[in-house]
């Protein structure tokens, strides 16, 4: 059951998709305080309570104890301290005993979650605008209560089949060539591979929807090329439109008024990768539709997906702020500097990124009505891709494309996935990315994943491949760098082959890897999920952040400590450990309920099946549409008679039906051995 409260004047944020009719009762569980404008929401937190949610952040995936800002941020740190990064989603699930109840507070400026962290046990909640739906949302259980939460906000996006495959990645890639210097390096030792992303620097001035001659002479050949290698180019767009005249796209936004404007109703420019730039008023439908069709250059080229970037929007300096910067440095020159003077220098400079003043300067329009970009800041992204999702849906309605965005707000996880954005190439970040993923399912954005690898500093081949082990278990791999960073491809590696198995045991679980992401996806249900969601009545699984349910019938468990030759897990039930070197070479080791170590040199990666379910095993290729599944090996613990049931498509089709693309696999159990008309079952532990 959910129920909706509004607060002033709610700013429409395409948010929810069911229109519910505000309550006029007070609001359950909360104590509200109108503050104007600001208004807060205050809760008592019982001592064993948890709060799930917040989709895209750091720390854990219990965020109880800590203080979070729905502010979306270009910030390449992505440390404990931080109270946001690049993603304002906000929804909170309150869990502990008598209580189950989650609420989303549909805000598009800045807030404030202090969960525990001023008191532990309250936790507060302080929309600073004061404009704002919440919904609350009451069910049984936690997976309910998400489930709930995804029939207000809508279906989750769906990815192409081959955006299962492996991506590479890296700031600096710029031209043909370097595509085919990456695929050749692939294909040449068989480390499979669908599609290599352009960054920035394919484009001419790094103007949207162009590509430099000199780089792609021929880009329409070039995108054929590689697609019959089954190879697709995934080209990046900014957010930001250079100011340049006779660029087209410039041109037309200014003629028609299609970029944000200041209060004096001149376009506000601020500068980013190419130079001093104008930003699109995303927010309206006019500007979203001639923005989405400039999509379709690319996509006449023969393009099928694209990475939305910039969007938070991500600001390097605005005229303005530049001009005080350059002020203090003026007011400050020849002075003999106290150290507050120097360091006032310096943040005169250094606070030209991303400010606040920046973010106060320009308009919105929205219905008609004048909104100043800071109260409605955190929508910016998501309607960038809303953009791309009208112009690819206005090419081809009845076709799949790819789109992640770094920048989103619920909602956008109809339009597309997201990348967890700039990491580093720490451990600590490979466990960053595990919490991430419940988080963001919760949500709805179910096709997602890391840089893996790390995008910036210097990543090692034992980070790299641990990354890929649990890299493989995401919708979206993808090996991403930064510029400047050691060469991240899997080839430059010593350990090159180890990483290969993995990926190939990547391609070898395609199958039921998208079939979990379909049913997923088309039954408003989660890819990942905390043990707590599966094992409700379970007291340790209701602590455990580095395990994760998988589907409807696996737990990954990944090593994310560098030197590890193992780790400890916890079972909350029976399951089948697959400890994998590749897709043709592995152990199945039964483990009962409990704590355990399990070894795994650095080449070896667990899989746990739950006892009594099957998952196939298909046979890899080096690319998505060359995997064959028609008849896999299965793997798992059983007893008796047992089935799988998979689901399948053209993995093009933007409509699928559930219960059309449906297939059963039975197994039958006499005497000890198992059989299978459809199935290799000579992988199956039975007992
Ligand atoms: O200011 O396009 O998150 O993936 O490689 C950096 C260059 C801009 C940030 C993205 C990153 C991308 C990079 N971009």
């Amino acid at each position: 059951m959910i129920r909706r409260y509004d607060f002033g004047t709610p700013i429409r944020t395409h948010a929810v998709v069911q229109t519910l009719i505000p309550e006029t009762a007070p609001m359950p569980f909360f104590t509200v305080e109108q503050q104007s404008p600001e208004v807060s929401f205050t809760l008592a937190l019982h001592r064993d309570d948890v709060i799930f949610g917040l989709g895209e952040n750091v720390r854990g995936v219990n965020k109880r104890g800590h203080l979070y800002h729905a502010w979306n941020s270009d910030d390449p740190s992505h440390t404990e301290n931080k109270a946001s990064i690049y993603a304002s989603h906000n929804l909170l699930l309150f869990y502990g005993e008598n209580r189950c109840f989650g609420v989303y507070f549909d805000d598009p400026g800045d807030m404030v979650f202090d969960l525990g962290y001023t008191h532990a046990a309250e936790a507060k909640i302080t929309s600073r605008e004061g404009d704002l739906s919440v919904y609350v949302i009451e069910a049984d259980s936690l997976t309910a209560l998400c489930r709930e939460f995804r029939g207000l906000t809508g279906r989750s996006y769906l990815p192409p089949k081959w955006a299962f495959g492996y991506i590479q990645s890296r700031w600096g890639y710029a031209s043909a060539e370097d595509a085919r210097f990456v695929v050749e390096n692939h294909r040449s030792r068989h480390i499979p591979l669908d599609a290599v992303c352009m960054d920035i620097d394919y484009m001419e001035d790094y103007k949207d929807f162009t590509w430099a001659e000199k780089h792609f002479p021929d880009l329409k050949g070039c995108v054929s090329e590689m697609k019959k290698d089954h190879i697709r180019l995934v080209p990046i767009i900014d957010a930001g439109v250079k100011q340049q005249e006779g660029y087209s796209v410039c041109d037309e936004g200014l003629e028609k008024g299609y970029f944000c404007k200041k209060e004096n109703g001149d376009p506000f420019i601020g500068a980013v990768w190419p130079g001093r730039s104008y930003f699109p008023d995303f927010l309206r439908e006019d500007v979203r539709a001639w923005f989405g069709s400039k999509y379709h250059l690319l996509l006449d080229a023969g393009v099928e997906g694209f990475w939305n970037d910039m969007n938070e929007p991500a600001i390097f300096y605005s005229p303005e702020t530049l001009e005080k910067a350059y002020e203090a440095a003026d007011r400050l020159r020849g002075v003999n500097l106290g150290i507050n003077e120097f360091f006032q220098l310096k943040d005169a400079f250094t606070g030209t990124s991303n400010s606040m003043e920046d973010y106060r300067r320009f308009y919105h329009e929205v219905d008609g009505r004048l909104i100043r970009h800071d109260k409605v800041h955190n929508l910016y992204g998501a309607m960038m891709t809303k953009a791309a999702a009208q112009g690819f849906h206005a090419y081809d309605e009845s076709k799949r494309f790819l789109m992640f965005s770094r920048s989103s707000f619920i909602g956008a996880h109809r339009d597309g996935g997201v990348w967890q954005g700039d990491n580093c190439a720490w451990w600590s970040h490979l466990l960053l990315n595990l919490k991430m993923l419940p988080s963001l399912n919760m949500c709805g954005f179910l096709y997602t994943g890391a840089d893996v690898g790390g995008f910036g500093c210097h990543t090692t081949e034992d980070l790299l491949l641990r990354w890929l082990q649990l890299g493989v278990f995401t919708p979206l791999l993808r090996n991403h760098a930064a510029l400047g960073t050691r060469d991240q491809e899997v080839f430059r590696f010593d350990c090159w082959e180890d990483m290969r198995n993995i990926l190939r045991v990547r391609y070898a679980l395609i199958p039921w890897l998208y079939s979990e992401f379909m049913k997923a996806a088309l039954e408003d249900g989660m890819l990942f999920r905390p043990l707590a969601f599966d094992y409700p009545g379970d007291r340790l699984a209701l602590r455990v952040e580095d395990q994760m349910m998988l589907g409807a019938d696996c737990m990954i468990a990944p090593v994310y400590e560098q030197n590890a030759r193992g780790r400890y897990v916890y079972l909350p039930e029976d399951m089948l450990m697959i400890r994998f070197r590749s897709d043709a070479d592995y152990d199945l080791v039964p483990m009962e309920a409990g704590h355990h170590w399990i070894d795994l040199e650095l080449h070896e990666m667990p899989l746990f099946i739950r006892r009594g379910h099957l998952i196939p095993l298909a046979k890899a290729a080096e690319y998505v549409d060359g995997i064959d599944a028609s008849h896999p090996v299965l793997l798992g613990w059983i007893r008796e008679n047992t089935a799988v049931t998979l689901y399948d498509d053209d993995g093009f089709n933007a409509s699928p039906v559930l219960a059309e693309g449906l297939r059963t696999i039975s197994v039958t159990v006499e005497d000890g051995c198992a059989r299978s008309v459809q199935a290799d079952c000579s992988r199956l532990v039975i007992d």
